[in-house]
């Protein structure tokens, strides 16, 4: 089939009338090209169809500074589009970025490099966030953008004042996340976010009419943009709606057609120039009809000026927002730049150990989400930079702290987000906002959901982000809702996520100590898995060690030489404490471990865990599958939980249902003596 884009690639090129933005844009198709040829693996199309719109937001329009990357007011460039990765790289060498070499360029997608086969936050500076899952940039630049206008609602937009800008293709505008990122930044009316679409009507499979026929103008605009389809080959008409969309006050979409491989002679406008090397014929060819004469890897000394001018432009600029932020005020400015090194406020620790001696002395049966709720309470007002929300279910999840006002389309002064029923477009968001810097985002929804979200939680590890998840609603205890609702593999899969913490608070004040553990750990996500049901107050004792930060702890020894080890999680630990006292009856010494995270457990010296586990024969319990369990009680050891999906019914009545009570977990232990 050839498509309409073929036929366009084949008729003469449509060349930017400015000979100097043609040169820079060819210098990155060629980058692009070569490097995916040696390679032998890589995109080149994408880079050559969107070289034009590059050449013209990098050279008139972001505001950026090479020498500086973490400029916290820099304006932010996300490829959502990530397999087009070889146009970012070869923006930020020709631009200046002092760790983007041209022998990172050779090294493209090879072990160690910074060019690796997709962006990868923290490979290299520039990389603002990691893509690759098509649409999660997309996400991701909705928290940014919301960052953004948050903190210029509270320091100024002297200090903070910039725009989001976005190259996605049809792959992110498929993605199911998409409609939620689009339709959040829309209803918040995020001015400051413009997106870049790659209109070139082809994926993989071939022309995208095989599989799509929306009218992406027609869609953004459905959502609250202001949306617009340009020639995305014409450089002035590129700077034209640039400048409209900086001018509008909603977010803006400027759909660009394109041809996807601009200039390779045969494969140019078709599906074979998505992910694959071109072939040397093709590169010739592609090298005579964009006139560059010159070898791989080679870019002609004024060219290279050019894109270097290009990339000295912010730096007048980051001086000069350098200057207005040592005019803040002291303790302003003081507080801007705590923010960025990420470091927690002073009486932080303390205020945690407050809520614990206050969860103690009140001394009641509450569930942990009502818990984490309290403790946010506080936490928010002494953590000025903890942005909280939640896939609605907010009376539900207890995320919204009594003083947190919310975030408004237009009036982002407040620090809740209300991010509707859109569970990954919240989670990509978080991540935006993590990214973004200078605030820590916290979000809801039920257990169950994360799998909702879980492409946007796997890189949250994958990136390092702090995002912290709030989950509740964690097992059967939830109660009649039912099985759709009640989570039974999540603890698994969540916690075979590497780089994800998990915890799974048992009560009070182990709730407390877990959100003082994922707020310390600014480097990885947490996820805070918390019960609907009411629970005892276990952790009587009056220290302020955070016995939760080995991941897991004896909260009950046994009353002589350990004949058995009750390890148990969240709501489980209460079911443990009273097992261990009909074992007793028996006279059988039981401790009881509660375990808190596994990840931090995992992590904890040897000789500790060897302690806290003893070597008596062991039975875990947790109303959960069992799977990953044998890590810590062996084969031998004994599991209480469940074995497939919950039940409707109220969750007093599933416990017994299930099998998982104190007389089971007793029971099992009797069974191992
Ligand atoms: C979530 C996800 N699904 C599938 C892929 C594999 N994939 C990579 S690019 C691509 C096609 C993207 O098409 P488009 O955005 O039009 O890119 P273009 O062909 O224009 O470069 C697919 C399906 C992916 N990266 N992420």
């Amino acid at each position: 089939m050839i498509s309409a884009a073929a036929e366009l690639a084949r008729a003469p090129l449509p060349r930017p009338r400015d000979p100097k933005l043609r040169h820079m844009a060819d210098a990155l198709r060629v980058l692009a090209m070569d490097a995916v040829e040696q390679a032998k693996s890589g995109h080149p199309g994408m880079p050559m169809g969107m070289a034009d719109i590059a050449t013209v937001l990098f050279t008139k329009y972001l505001r950026f500074d090479p020498q500086r990357p973490d400029w916290p007011d820099r304006d932010r460039f996300i490829l959502s589009n990530g397999h087009g990765s070889m146009l970012l790289y070869g923006l930020l060498h020709l631009t200046g970025y002092p760790d983007m070499t041209m022998a990172e360029l050779e090294h493209f997608r090879q072990l160690g490099s910074r060019t690796a086969g997709h962006p990868e936050r923290g490979h290299a500076s520039g990389i603002e966030v990691t893509t690759g899952p098509l649409g999660q940039g997309l996400g991701n630049s909705v928290g940014m953008a919301l960052a953004e206008r948050m903190l210029a609602a509270e320091f100024g937009k002297d200090i903070v004042d910039h725009y989001t800008y976005v190259f996605c293709g049809d792959g992110c505008l498929m993605e199911g996340i998409s409609h939620e990122a689009l339709s959040l930044a829309g209803h918040l009316r995020l001015a400051k976010l413009v997106v870049l679409y790659d209109d070139n009507a082809i994926s993989i499979d071939g022309p995208t009419e095989l599989a799509v026929s929306d009218d992406q103008v027609m869609r953004f605009r459905a959502h609250g943009w202001d949306a617009e389809r340009i020639d995305g080959h014409d450089t002035d008409a590129i700077a034209a709606a640039i400048e409209r969309a900086q001018q509008s006050d909603r977010p803006s979409l400027i759909a660009c057609r394109t041809v996807i491989a601009f200039g390779a002679p045969t494969k140019a406008g078709t599906a074979a120039a998505h992910g694959a090397a071109l072939g040397a014929d093709e590169i010739k060819g592609a090298r005579q009809r964009l006139g560059w004469n010159y070898p791989p890897f080679v870019i002609p000394d004024d060219i290279r000026a050019a894109w270097r001018e290009a990339g000295a432009r912010g730096a007048a600029a980051r001086q000069a927002w350098e200057a207005r932020l040592q005019a803040l005020p002291a303790d302003k400015r003081a507080e801007f730049e705590r923010r960025q090194r990420r470091a927690l406020p002073q009486g932080f620790d303390q205020a945690i150990a407050e809520i614990c001696a206050g969860f103690r002395k009140a001394d009641a049966r509450i569930a942990t989400r009502q818990a984490s709720g309290t403790v946010l309470d506080t936490l928010t007002k002494i953590v000025p930079e903890l942005v909280g929300g939640s896939a609605d279910l907010t009376p539900s999840n207890n995320t919204k702290a009594k003083e947190l006002k919310e975030v408004r389309p237009g009036d982002y002064s407040g620090r809740y987000i209300h991010y509707g029923v859109r569970e990954h477009g919240m989670a990509a968001a978080m991540n935006g906002i993590a990214a973004h810097g200078g605030l820590i985002p916290y979000g809801g929804t039920f257990l169950t959901f994360s799998d909702y979200c879980r492409p946007s939680i796997r890189l949250s590890a994958f990136s390092k982000l702090g995002t912290v998840y709030v989950m509740t609603h964690d097992s059967i205890g939830l109660g009649e809702d039912g099985p759709t609702h009640q989570p039974v593999e999540h603890l698994a899969a969540l916690r075979a996520i590497p780089g994800l913490y998990v915890y799974r608070p048992a009560d009070p004040v182990e709730t407390a100590e877990c959100w003082a553990l994922a707020l310390h750990r600014r480097d990885a996500p947490s996820l805070l898995a918390l019960t609907r049901q009411a629970l005892p107050l276990l952790r009587r004792d009056a220290s302020s060690e955070n016995r939760s930060a080995q991941g897991a702890y004896v909260l009950a020894e046994a009353e002589g030489a350990r004949q058995v080890t009750l390890i148990a999680t969240g709501s489980e630990v209460s079911m443990a404490m009273a097992a261990r006292e009909l074992l007793a009856k028996d006279g059988i010494r039981a401790a009881v471990v509660s375990m808190p995270c596994w990840e931090l457990f995992d992590a904890a010296p040897e000789d500790y865990r060897r302690k806290v586990l003893g070597t008596a024969p062991m039975v875990a319990v947790e109303a959960a599958v069992e799977f990953g369990w044998e890590r810590w009680i062996g084969r031998h050891g004994a599991f209480v939980g469940m074995h497939g999906f919950g039940a409707s019914a109220p969750g007093e009545k599933l416990f017994p249902h299930f099998g998982i009570t104190a007389e089971k977990v007793a029971e099992a232990a009797r069974s191992l003596l």
